[in-house]
């Protein structure tokens, strides 16, 4: 939740002021939500040779060597990784081509995307 930056007092409410200052509460009014992230998420398969998904996280999501064979063998181990958060469009673009590449060397490489909490 994001929260108006500017603020305004008011009087407490049913409050009768006298001669007193009145008391003053600060009111924020919540304006705009933050737009959700997106997890994109690599599906394991039997076939999509290793190095070839490696390659891929390299290439469509700028991982190095070392962080790209983890994120592969951690999807190969227990059937799915997280690899990133990005905004929805991004997200789903990038899951959308890694897709589409694997699709292109005849493997059923598969990433999706789901909200964050
Ligand atoms: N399980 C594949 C194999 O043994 C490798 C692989 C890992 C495929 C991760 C997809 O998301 C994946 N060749």
């Amino acid at each position: 939740m994001m929260y108006a930056i500017s603020s305004h007092t008011t009087r407490a409410a049913g409050q009768d002021t006298g001669n007193a200052p009145p008391k003053r509460k600060t009111v924020t009014t919540p304006k705009v939500e933050r737009p959700k992230l997106h997890k994109v998420i690599l599906i394991n398969d039997d076939y999509t040779p290793r190095d070839f998904v490696t390659q891929v996280l390299k290439a469509e999501f700028g991982m190095g060597e070392d962080r790209a064979y983890q994120v592969m063998m951690t999807a190969h181990r227990k059937g799915v990784c997280v690899i990133a958060v990005y905004q929805r469009d991004v997200a789903e673009t990038k899951a959308t081509r890694a897709t589409d590449y694997g699709k292109k060397f005849g493997f059923p490489l598969m990433f999706t995307t789901e909200p964050e909490e």
